[in-house]
């Protein structure tokens, strides 16, 4: 396993590539966009999970990653994503079990195979309308050739119902070289929560409900080394999801936090 240096860190941002051109054209066609999510509450699944394993993408693998190489793999998925991100200024925050193995050590956990991310509203439309299928190419150390990461975002992502159960996951980051990928969910105003005088109500198409003082204003931190943002209000929406114990409970899935590394070991 490598780990990144505060030098890569700097030249990761320098080497970001993104294939994709905005034209004028493109801004003047579709600056009267008009996103109502009108278009009918549900659609059939637009993304396909492999047969093999529901956190690899089919497309780019026949097979799971060796055991040993996943944990790399996941820890540079982020790292190119959040800084992808960073890049087109487009703002994201991690959450679900990514947010709780960020409440550890700010690593991903090792028997972890996914991660989670979230972003606003404004941001699916911004990435659906100028950077849906752009290839971004990374030079990564020790990794011969680097990587190339493709950001997918799902059509359906303008259905703004709670009853399209099959497209709940609104983009994909995937890691062109193994199929793994990065769930990118959008947190949208909860309409129906606010006419019943909820006013910061929000809500993603997966189901979970949040207020905006839960998640704003983002808090700075760092996840995997790189600078990646956390939700305001993230010990209460840990406990939310997960139950206090997952805070404080330090053996899990046969490994044992260690508080003289401050990190997950596998109990032998
Ligand atoms: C993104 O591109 C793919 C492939 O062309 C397409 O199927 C999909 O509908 C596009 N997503 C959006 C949000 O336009
Ligand atoms: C000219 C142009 O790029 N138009 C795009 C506007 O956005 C829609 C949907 O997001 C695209 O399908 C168009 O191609």
């Amino acid at each position: 396993m490598w780990s990144l240096t505060r030098p890569f860190l700097l030249a990761l941002y320098g080497l970001l590539t993104v294939q994709a051109e905005v034209t004028f054209q493109d801004v003047r066609d579709n600056i009267s966009n008009v996103y109502t999510g009108q278009e009918g509450i549900s659609a059939s699944k637009y993304f396909k999970e492999s047969s093999f394993h529901y956190h690899y993408d089919g497309r780019f693998a026949e097979a799971t990653l060796p055991e040993e190489e996943t944990l790399p793999h996941l820890s540079a998925l982020i790292q190119t994503y959040l800084s992808m991100m960073a890049d087109l200024g487009a703002e994201t925050w991690i959450m679900h079990g990514s947010l709780l193995a960020w409440w550890w050590n700010q690593k991903i956990f090792p028997w972890d195979n996914d991660l989670d991310v979230q972003i606003s509203e404004p941001i699916i439309h911004f990435l659906a309308d100028y950077y849906n299928m752009t290839e971004h190419h990374f030079d990564l150390p020790d990794v011969e050739g680097g990587r190339t990461y493709l950001l997918e975002i799902n059509p359906n992502y303008v259905i703004r119902s709670k009853m399209d159960k099959a497209n709940v996951i609104d983009g994909r980051w995937i890691d062109t070289s193994s199929g793994l990928f990065i769930d990118i969910t959008a947190v949208r105003t909860d309409d129906e929560r606010r006419a019943n005088g909820q006013p910061g109500a929000l809500m993603c198409k997966d189901r979970h409900n949040y207020d905006e003082s839960e998640i704003f204003p983002l808090r700075n931190s760092y996840f995997e080394e790189v600078p990646a943002k956390i939700p305001y209000a993230y010990t209460k929406l840990l406990q939310g999801e997960y139950g206090a114990k997952a805070l404080s409970n330090k053996k899990y899935q046969g490994h044992e936090f260690d508080e003289q590394t401050s990190l997950w070991e596998k109990i032998k």
